[in-house]
């Protein structure tokens, strides 16, 4: 198995990388006919040559840039490839190379020239590969990728419908990259805070084979790039007097401030064999079962359920939408999103931990049915590879394991119990949660925050408000008393048309998603003074694509934002509020 790619891809003295990006050849598998191209051996040559290609934009999700529905709604396989250079000074230095993808959608087979180098199961997660032994240098690389994006009961996500559109491809960057032979394979970091004085605790670990002695030279920089603690360990604690904290946006003057830690493997004679810098911030996260702390402050999350998604490129990583979308968090007053429902690029929280944005990090299951033993083991796989992704980063303040899973079936008690437990494994220093929607959940007692969604005044109770406070409030309060943990609404909101206006309110008018969120805000208010709420989540940032369906229109209309981000009147309620939350905070 394939567990994934911990670090994120860098150049540094003794790295070299290269972006695969671009445009690459594109095909379809015969439609019902999954094996084709395996048995006509399509990864042996040139796709070209193996009938006609379209080209394909990477990183983008293939079922947008083209006129064919065929090729949109395509479930199944599909084969990508392209031909690239290794530099041939990797080779004469001894380099090892690295193929790594950053997130392929669902399942993925990898040939390099012909062989087969690697597979993945599970989308929106990075994995990579050792090909130093297959990589030529004396012509080009053949390098081909096999996708199926057929999800069944027995894949993260479960194939039984929600609600967004199951976009495939190659979502994120491909890269080729070396290391020395002996090299850093993973640095694992954790902060706490003593008086002024930051606490790092780290790991390094280094893998490959030397004759020498290693000696890893750890330096922390701050932001000026002044030096400001060494060690000589590959792992120990390292104190920082007077730290800077991270914190998030709004709470304080200077948020989101990074630290960077340099590792260097230097041998006996002081030469350097490999080295990596990663940023984090010093931070702590706690809780009890009233309270979210972060730096031992009570925090309030003020935030968004969202998605990767945007016109032509679905889900593909676009740094320009992205930073816009920061942008509009900012400017709104949020200090928080859950990624929903998958892990997002790693790009998206190098953003976050910059912006003092704080993240609910979410894997990919939602509205798990039934609870196997193999499904368990993917589940389970998902999170291995999230945690081992996104563990160093400040802006992930919490795990979810799952969005409104099937949670009243008397074997997803067990099941849970078991996912907890081997989040629990990998990382303590982060509460637990998932969203909730079942009324007779029977598994919230496993988590450390209850999150819960729920759409008053739109799935029931439709174009009526004047319950709509007093169900959240009620709401919130029941799971309080049933779990004894801190709540918070990770979904609420109304499906609205960009400029469609009635008065008085009307569904799917901006108007009334407006009235909507203010008898949220009344509820909000409320459970503020009760003690045990933690945050609210508005659904969504802004509109997505979902399948066709009669109760879409276009796609997903809860954004506050249009999908291409403009806001709608909803942006602009929402934030009054959020600054006014922020300011009495
Ligand atoms: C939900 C789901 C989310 C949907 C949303 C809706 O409960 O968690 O994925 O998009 O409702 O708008 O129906």
């Amino acid at each position: 198995i394939n567990t994934g790619s911990p670090l994120y891809p860098r150049a540094t003295l003794t790295r070299d990388l290269r972006k695969l990006d671009g445009i690459w050849n594109f095909r379809l598998s015969p439609p019902n006919n999954p094996l084709f191209g395996f048995l006509n051996g399509w990864y042996l040559q040139d796709l070209a040559e193996t009938g006609p290609v379209i080209p394909m934009p990477v990183p983008s999700s293939f079922n947008d840039v083209g006129v064919d529905a065929a090729v949109r709604d395509h479930t199944g396989v599909v084969w990508y490839d392209r031909r690239f250079y290794a530099p041939r000074w990797w080779g004469d230095a001894r380099q090892r190379v690295w193929l790594r993808f950053s997130s392929v959608h669902y399942q993925a087979k990898v040939f390099l020239n012909g062989n087969q180098v690697t597979s993945h199961e599970i989308g929106h997660l990075p994995f990579e590969v050792e090909i130093t032994d297959v990589v030529l240098y004396n012509s080009s690389n053949l390098l081909t990728v096999a996708i199926d994006n057929t999800l069944t009961l027995n894949t993260i996500p479960q194939e039984n419908g929600y609600d967004f559109f199951n976009y495939a491809g190659i979502h994120r960057t491909v890269y080729i990259y070396s290391t020395p032979q002996l090299y850093i394979e993973d640095i694992a970091i954790d902060t706490d805070i003593q008086g002024y004085t930051g606490i790092v605790t780290y790991y390094i670990s280094v893998k490959g084979s030397s004759d020498d002695d290693i000696i890893c030279f750890v330096e922390v920089f701050d932001r000026k790039n002044t030096k400001v603690a060494a060690s000589q360990n590959c792992s120990g604690v390292i104190d920082i007097p007077q730290a800077h904290l991270w914190w998030p946006y709004l709470m304080h003057h200077d948020p989101g401030y990074l630290y960077t830690m340099r590792v260097s493997l230097v041998n006996t004679r002081d030469e350097l064999v490999d080295t990596y810098t990663e940023k984090f911030g010093i931070r702590t996260v706690s809780w009890t079962n009233t309270t979210v702390y972060l730096n031992g402050q009570q925090i309030y999350l003020r935030g968004f359920g969202m998605h990767e998604d945007s016109d032509f490129r679905g889900k593909g990583w676009d740094p320009v939408l992205w930073v816009k979308n920061i942008n509009l968090i900012k400017w709104v007053g949020g200090n928080s999103f859950r990624t929903s429902h998958y892990p997002y690029a790693e790009e998206i929280y190098q953003l976050a931990d910059e912006h003092g944005i704080m993240i609910i990090d979410e894997c990919p299951s939602v509205n798990a049915i039934n609870y196997s033993d193999s499904l368990l083991e993917k589940h389970k796989q998902s999170l291995t590879e999230l945690i081992r992704r996104d563990k160093n980063h400040p802006s992930v303040i919490m795990w979810s394991i799952a969005n409104e899973p099937v949670s009243d079936k008397p074997n997803c008690d067990e099941y849970f119990k078991k996912v907890v437990m081997h989040v629990k494994t990998m990382d303590v220093s982060r509460p637990v949660t998932y969203a909730l929607a079942n009324p007779k959940d029977i598994a919230g007692k496993h988590l450390d925050v209850i999150s819960f969604n729920r759409y008053n005044g739109w799935y029931s109770e439709t174009g009526e408000l004047q319950h709509v406070a007093e169900n959240v409030a009620r709401e919130a309060l029941q799971w309080h008393r049933k779990y004894n943990r801190s709540v918070l609404m990770s979904e609420y909101g109304a499906d609205t048309i960009a400029g469609m206006h009635f008065l008085p309110t009307f569904v799917w008018s901006e108007d009334y998603q407006v009235a909507l969120m203010s008898e949220h805000f009344k509820a909000f208010d409320k459970l503020r003074q009760s003690g045990f709420f933690v945050g609210e989540f508005i659904w969504n940032f802004a509109d997505f694509k979902t399948k066709q369906g009669i109760i879409r229109a276009g796609g997903n209309k809860k954004g506050i934002f249009t999908r291409s981000r403009q806001p709608k009147a909803a942006a602009h309620h929402l934030r009054a509020r959020y600054h006014a939350v922020a300011a009495a905070d």
